[in-house]
């Protein structure tokens, strides 16, 4: 019985260890992976080494290296598109954390490193997610760089879309590579179809006019006001009975007034009378 658990706990431990290198080595799933260009022209083309995904990179930023494929600001392409773009099949479904691309910066060329590099993920060609934007890791002048960024999403297509920076009309690429160090995720529904948000906007203006009905609670607070005049009302009531018993109060002490007088009168009425019968 102990050599069975003993048996299971080393099992265990072999196992989780073989999990955790598998984990920790990421591994560049685009590697020979084949891949569609979009903005090439002229005569730096590919070729049946599939050049940027073969593993071999270019020695130097110089145009004359083999290893480069070169995208025009003035292919049709860009003309159509405004970038120039890499799309990658990697084949199958891929937790697609770490993305890398190597390219020349040779401004005295006018090769440069692209101003922007987004990339973009699919499950099937069509839907994209949103873009994530590459970040140099130096960007030295004639100089091979590198840009990298973190997509964490689960895709089989990777586009790479580069934007030329200002001077230069030439990108030259000599390696792309895709890591599947990344965590799974859903694809979101790309930003440009946002246009529709702006009419949800819209119609979330509509719940503000729905907080109208909060305007309909105003109505209830004009009515607590109502219930507020009332009492004041109440007590106006109250006040102007005191201010009629004061007018009352004035009678009464007009009535006696004459009282007094007519009984002042009629004793010096009887007086006068009393005098003339003596
Ligand atoms: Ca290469």
């Amino acid at each position: 019985m102990k050599k069975i658990v003993s048996a299971f706990i080393a099992l265990t431990l072999v196992l989780s260890l073989c999990g955790i290198f598998a984990f920790a080595e990421a591994e560049n799933v685009a590697a020979g992976k084949s891949y569609e260009l979009n903005g090439l022209r002229d005569q730096y083309l590919d070729d049946d080494t599939k050049k940027l995904t073969n593993g071999d990179y270019a020695a130097s930023s110089h145009y004359s290296e083999p290893q480069y494929v070169g995208l025009s600001l003035n292919s049709d392409f860009y003309s159509a598109n405004g970038c120039a773009s890499i799309i990658v099949d990697l084949g199958e479904s891929v937790n697609v954390g770490k993305v890398v691309i190597s390219l020349s910066n040779h401004c005295s060329a006018g090769i440069g490193a692209p101003s922007v590099i987004n990339v973009s993920v699919s499950a099937d060609k069509s839907t994209w997610s949103e873009a994530v934007e590459l970040e140099y890791e130096d960007l030295t002048e004639a100089a091979v760089v590198k840009a990298i960024g973190v997509v964490n999403l689960t895709a089989q297509y990777v586009k790479y879309e580069l934007i030329a920076s200002e001077g230069n009309s030439w990108m030259f690429v000599d390696e792309v590579e895709v890591y599947n160090d990344g965590e799974a995720g859903e694809i979101t529904p790309p930003a440009e179809s946002e246009p529709v948000d702006e009419s949800v906007p819209a119609d979330e203006s509509v719940p503000a006019d729905e907080s109208v009905p909060a305007d309909e609670s105003v109505p209830a607070d004009e009515s607590k006001p109502a219930d507020e005049s009332k009492p004041a009302d109440e007590s106006k009531p109250a006040d102007s009975s005191e201010t009629e018993e004061t007018p009352e109060g004035g009678n009464t002490a007009l009535w006696i007034g004459l009282g007094v007088v007519a009984l002042v009168v009629i004793v010096a009425v009887i007086a006068v009378v009393a005098k003339k019968k003596k």
